[in-house]
């Protein structure tokens, strides 16, 4: 397949979607541009005619690679992982795998979309109490299987796109003040990864579009 230069990634610095993505390069040592689109400035950079081109859904992240444009950021790690060589972020046994895509889509479809900028925009007062309640719902099972399948990391003890989607759904959960003490084992495991370069090099405190009074 012929390169086409760096991939771009255009995601947002708090954008918990964008800094799975973000994580999947550095865990790969893939190199990329960024560019920013800033979720919430002048009503939503992402709600632009220009933007939807690049991606009609009108999310975070997006990336061009070799010459395609993908959104949804599993279908962009899973394709990083199947042509980049470097740590393999999805098992090669069959029911490894599955259960590393049962943990992914818990986050990815459970929980993070229902504390999405439209969606907690539609609940208004409520939507403190809204996001814990649905991110409570999801750790609880989150809790039960990793119990289950964890060693040092979500599946295990490689590293794998369980906990590429792991960390960032954590940092949501500190933004909404979910006490994370009701659960030990993530608790754990996201402390471990956030020793890691690769994740705490991506964080959302330190990405070139991150504001000022945001950065660390
Ligand atoms: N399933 C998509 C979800 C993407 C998504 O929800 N992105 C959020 C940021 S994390 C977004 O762009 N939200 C814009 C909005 O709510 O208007 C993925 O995994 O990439």
């Amino acid at each position: 397949m012929a390169s086409q230069g760096k991939p771009v990634l255009y995601g947002y610095f708090r954008s918990s979607c964008s800094w799975r993505v973000r994580i999947a390069f550095a865990l790969k040592g893939i190199e990329y541009d960024q560019v920013p689109i800033n979720l919430v400035k002048d009503g939503g950079q992402q709600l632009t005619d220009q933007y939807k081109t690049v991606n009609p859904m009108q999310q975070v992240p997006a990336v061009t690679i070799d010459g395609i444009t993908l959104s949804q950021s599993l279908a962009i790690i899973q394709y990083i992982d199947e042509t980049r060589p470097g740590p393999r972020l999805l098992p090669a046994d069959v029911q490894q795998r599955a259960q590393v895509r049962m943990i992914s889509d818990l986050i990815a479809s459970g929980i993070q979309p229902l504390q999405n900028i439209y969606v907690i925009q539609k609940i208004g007062e409520e939507k403190v109490q809204w996001a814990q309640h649905f991110i409570n719902k999801g750790f609880k099972a989150l809790e039960s299987i990793l119990k289950q399948t964890s060693g040092t990391y979500c599946f295990g003890n490689e590293i794998s796109m369980a906990d590429v989607c792991l960390v960032p759904q954590v940092y949501n959960a500190e933004r909404f003040k979910v006490d994370l003490d009701q659960y030990p084992t993530i608790k754990r495991i996201n402390q471990t990864l956030m020793e890691l370069e690769a994740f705490k090099g991506t964080h959302p405190s330190c990405q070139p579009d991150t504001p000022d009074d945001l950065r660390a």
